[in-house]
């Protein structure tokens, strides 16, 4: 099956936190492939990826860089399908990351997701909701996930006890 999320990150070294995206896509059965490219390391196989992908039919594209992070601002620029960034965490804490995808010039959005783990879980939960516009059985697992996690928490023992 042809994927449809890309999921890009600028290093492997990101994939200890982008792998809690992976995993959530594959709970909500999206297909998706997965691959390291960077702007400012690789970036003539990145825009040549980019482009590929769209051909292949990917229609969410997620990025996820560190640092001065314009990885999901330069994938935007090469494509009409929405682009999920996802800072990732640094030295800095990921407020250096956060700033340089989040703030983008007017004219090329990036739809920009939380810090770390907790973006890269909402990265496939945003992606899955754009796809489920056009696709019920995604509106279904979607759904699913929602009650599932509610369950979970009611589940939960009193924590004082
Ligand atoms: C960014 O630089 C990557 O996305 C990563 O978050 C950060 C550090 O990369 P490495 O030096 O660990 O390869 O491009």
């Amino acid at each position: 099956m042809s994927p449809a999320v890309a999921v890009i990150m600028g290093s492997a070294s990101d994939w200890e936190t982008m792998e809690h995206c992976v995993t959530t896509l594959r709970d909500l059965e999206i297909p998706y492939e997965v691959r390291v490219l960077s702007a400012h390391r690789t970036p003539g196989a990145l825009e040549a990826y980019v482009a590929d992908s769209e051909t292949r039919g990917v229609r969410v594209f997620v990025a996820a860089a560190g640092g001065a992070a314009h990885l999901a601002g330069v994938v935007a620029s090469r494509t009409l399908k929405p682009v999920l960034g996802i800072p990732m965490g640094t030295a800095l804490g990921g407020l250096d990351s956060l700033l340089s995808t989040v703030q983008m010039p007017a004219g090329i959005p990036v739809g920009t997701l939380a810090i770390g783990r907790a973006g890269a879980v909402n990265a496939a939960l945003l992606a899955a909701a754009i796809l489920a516009s056009s696709d019920d059985t995604i509106v279904g697992r979607l759904r699913r996930f929602r009650d599932e996690q509610a369950q979970r928490i009611l589940d939960q023992p009193d924590p004082s006890a």
